[in-house]
């Protein structure tokens, strides 16, 4: 039981440019770099939490980019936290969330950070408390998004020997339908069995383009399709939904619990992705997969691309969901030429291993975030604990 009040002392965000390992091509934006958005909070007792809000392509993929996270943080919500109850996170947050609109990935970075400083201050890991985990490895989906038929297939193909992925998601929407149907087949009959395949077309669809591709699809046994017309379109997605082609994914649709709430009540999707920073931290993400499960929606683990943080912060939540049914896709440091924790995550058997530790169980790397990070001359050196 933490009684006393634990004063939010300081929140500083950092934001880190890591390479790509290659150029990552999705129908919004094509990826060379990734801006990983850190937040640290410190407590009065000396703990520090650790959170992320990174998001992909800058402003290309939703109302928030790196630049306005950093600073709307800075500027509204680090100025309203210094001095709360960091040992009372869902009342920080509650405070956050009726004070300020939107900024999802903003509030999910300091959520992030709140809960993790809570659960080292108690001694455990950031999964008990959301109700404790019931696994400690989740499966990990590999996207394949150079582009480029021949250089997906041999890409899968070396995952598959290394046994690293076996779940392939697929990019595609930037190109004309025909092609992104004739690329997804080649790849799909390439792997056969050996490789499951699913499309991701990040709204670039039109309802008539959707349906034409799905039914070329569900013939070469692509396995799901996410979000393939604008999110705003809850009748369009629940039309694919009842084809019953392939199975369909909401994903860009899933901006807060009540859009979950809305799409649940009239089933528009099979498939729901839960992402801790589009629903606006790990406690809306929960509130998303609840909808679910209680809608008899399946679930699936979804990414922002985000690094070590994000990614494990993730899977902590994920690790209490009953069943993830369709996996994971926390592959984000994957991507990255450059590991910001002393020691990488664990993948391996195809999964993603949970480390035991108290709060998120990793140690970051301040050296290497240090040389990575913007602006690094003008701002102070943030040395940890
Ligand atoms: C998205 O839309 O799902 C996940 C994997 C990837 O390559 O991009 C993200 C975002
Ligand atoms: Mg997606």
């Amino acid at each position: 039981m933490i009684a006393e009040h634990i004063a939010i002392e300081a929140i500083d965000v950092l934001l880190v440019d890591v390479p790509a390992i290659r150029p990552h091509r999705l129908s919004v934006a094509t990826m060379n770099c990734q801006t990983l958005v850190l937040v640290c909070v410190r407590c009065s007792d000396g703990v520090v939490g650790m959170g992320e809000g990174t998001t992909i392509g800058g402003l290309a993929y939703g109302e928030e980019s790196p630049e306005s996270i950093k600073v709307n943080i800075e500027t509204y919500f680090a100025p309203l936290l210094k001095g709360m109850n960091a040992a009372r996170p869902g009342a920080v947050m509650a405070k956050l969330r009726g004070l300020y609109q939107g900024n999802r990935f903003a509030k999910c970075a300091v959520e992030t950070a709140l809960f993790d400083a809570q659960a080292q201050r108690m001694g455990v890991p950031l999964s008990e408390l959301f109700g404790g985990r019931i696994t400690d490895t989740v499966e990990v989906a590999w996207t394949l998004a150079s582009g480029d038929t021949g250089r997906d297939i041999d890409e899968a193909e070396d995952m598959l020997a290394r046994r690293r992925h076996r779940v392939f998601k697929l990019k595609i929407g930037s190109r004309a339908v025909k092609d992104d149907v004739a690329h997804v087949v080649a790849i799909k009959h390439a792997l056969g069995d050996r490789g499951e395949v699913r499309v991701d077309v990040n709204q670039a669809w039109t309802e008539s383009d959707a349906i034409w591709a799905a039914k070329r699809f569900s013939d070469a046994g692509v396995g799901l399709i996410e979000q393939p017309i604008a999110a705003a379109s809850h009748a369009g997605i629940k039309r694919l939904t009842e084809l019953a082609l392939v199975p369909i994914m909401a994903d860009e649709a899933l901006r807060w619990p009540a859009d979950a709430s809305a799409l649940a009540r009239e089933r528009c999707a099979d498939v729901f992705a839960v992402k801790i920073a589009q629903s606006g931290g790990l406690l809306g993400a929960a509130s998303v997969a609840a909808i679910a499960q209680a809608a008899d929606i399946d679930l699936y683990g979804g990414t922002m691309l985000e690094g070590a943080i994000g990614t494990i912060a993730s899977a902590h939540l994920f690790s209490t969901f009953g069943e993830l049914k369709w996996g994971t896709e926390l592959f984000g440091p994957l991507l990255l030429t450059e590991d910001i924790l002393t020691e990488p995550l664990r993948y391996e058997n195809f999964a993603l291993y949970l480390p035991h530790g108290p709060g998120l169980g990793v140690t970051l790397d301040w050296d290497r975030i240090d040389r990575m990070r913007r602006n690094r001359t003008r701002g102070a050196s943030i040395a940890m604990n």
